[in-house]
């Protein structure tokens, strides 16, 4: 178990899992460039230890880049059912926060004047991104009206040194902020870089509205998360953080973002977001920073997206695997006919292939209905029989490939609202199909049989 985020970047290190960087980078695209090779190369994840133009300091990246750090991060085997299972063993769980009067985060305070967030080596990441962003972060705000807390990932363009955007993606915030505008106040909304990593994977749940992703990330890690009240805004974190970033969101105004290249493998810019069909989402907000709380000798956090496979489409991978797999448990007669619910990450998250052992014929149309239209923001779903390893491209190909009659099996839904998390400029967030790529239930089941000889595994001569 690690204690805090510095005890799990000397546990990678010991495992072979973090290089140090002595050589000098560019937080301009040369930080990103280093991810985007790990990333491709299984690893490992970089402490960057001498940034141009930022002495004294550090930055960590690809934390979460691939099954194998994800494994490491959540105590477990990189295994797909053993990820998977690690979710579904702690997503209903709750260990509460516990307030202390204090600890490392406050150890430097920066507040009025003193804020300047071009002071922190704030990435710039893709080659057509509009400017610096803010990806590591955890959000964490408060309900006005509940008074529970929320924490989820967004980002967070540098508008200068005490602003930032807030595209507003993921739903739970964005209704916390609608809330505290009809109020006529702003939201505080703190950013939390470089904390134990269970907040981050929980903060990727999709827990209903109501639930303090905190508390299921005490529950991944077995213990409470000791918070501190911060110091300009009514909102609790971390207190062994390695940065914290207070804010407002200032009510009335909205803010420039983009483009930036997003997690489905493009550039997203927030004028093209949509709730219905032809209708324009502006909801990027404006945060005025208030202060800046840090540990001394603070690490930051820079975190990849942009085209597949990065951290951020490994980071969500399981989350999203784990809800469809409790969406998919409801909807079959037996939960053990399901084998694997895997969640691409090549598609930027679009795709899920969920393997069944069939037991009735229209099992696999009603769970590519059921998915698509959960609000999940999942576009294509792909049903293949338990023969066939749902984790494994060309598996699926094969079954795609000949067990689908294209007149009854490929499945087009007529255009659907998106769901409320909808984030980018194409159409699967509206436009859906499955493929039933299940063989039919027949009396000569060996038709859609694998063709292959006996005793393969016996062969010891080569
Ligand atoms: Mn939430």
């Amino acid at each position: 178990m690690f204690k805090d985020f510095r005890d799990y970047l000397d546990n990678l290190e010991k495992h072979g899992l973090l290089l140090r960087v002595t050589k000098e980078v560019d937080v301009r695209y040369e930080i990103a460039a280093g991810i985007r090779k790990i990333s491709d190369n299984n690893g490992p994840a970089l402490l960057f230890e001498n940034i141009k133009g930022y002495p004294g300091w550090r930055a960590v990246g690809g934390l979460f880049a691939t099954p194998r750090l994800m494994a490491f991060a959540l105590e477990t085997e990189e295994k797909e059912d053993k990820l998977l299972g690690r979710y579904l063993e702690f997503d209903q769980r709750r260990i509460e926060s516990v307030l202390v009067p204090s600890g490392p985060v406050k150890e430097v305070i920066l507040k009025g004047n003193d804020v300047d967030l071009t002071k922190l080596p704030i990435s710039t990441y893709c080659e057509w991104d509009a400017g610096p962003y803010l990806t590591a972060g955890v959000e964490i705000g408060r309900h006005p009206t509940t008074g529970i807390q929320n924490a989820s990932m967004i980002r967070r363009m540098l508008l200068g040194k005490d602003k930032t955007s807030l595209a507003a993606g993921t739903p739970h915030l964005r209704e916390m902020i609608q809330v505290a505008e009809k109020q006529g106040q702003g939201l505080g909304v703190a950013t939390v870089i470089g904390a134990h990593p269970a907040l981050a994977i929980a903060s990727q749940l999709n827990a209903p509205l109501g639930v303090d992703e905190m508390e299921i990330a005490g529950a991944l890690r077995g213990k409470p998360f000791e918070v501190v009240k911060c110091e300009t805004i009514d909102v609790q974190v971390p207190a062994d953080a390695e940065i914290v970033i207070e804010g407002v969101t200032v009510p009335g105004e909205s803010a420039t973002d983009g483009p930036f290249g997003e997690y489905p493998g493009n550039y997203v810019t927030m004028h093209n977001w949509f709730v219905s069909p032809g209708e324009a989402r502006h909801d990027v907000y404006l945060v005025k920073v208030t202060a800046i709380t840090m540990r001394k000798g603070a690490i930051f956090q820079a975190m990849l997206t942009g085209m597949p496979t990065t951290e951020n489409q490994i980071l969500k991978k399981w989350a999203m695997a784990a809800d469809a797999y409790r969406i998919l448990n409801r909807l079959v007669p037996y939960p053990e006919d399901i084998h694997g619910v895997n969640l691409t990450a090549a598609s930027g998250g679009y795709h899920l292939v969920v393997s069944i052992h069939k037991r009735a014929e229209a099992t696999a149309r009603n769970i590519i209905y059921t998915i698509l239209v959960s609000g999940m923001p999942i576009g294509h779903v792909v049903v293949v029989d338990d023969d066939i390893n749902s984790y494994d491209p060309a598996e699926v190909e094969w079954a795609v490939a000949t067990r689908v009659r294209a007149d009854r099996d490929v499945i087009i839904l007529p255009p659907l609202a998106p769901e409320p998390g909808a984030a980018a400029n194409l159409p699967t967030h509206m436009y859906k199909w499955g493929i039933d790529a299940t063989a039919p239930l027949m009396k000569e089941p060996w038709l859609y049989k694998r063709a292959i000889p006996p005793g393969v595994s016996e062969v010891d001569y080569v």
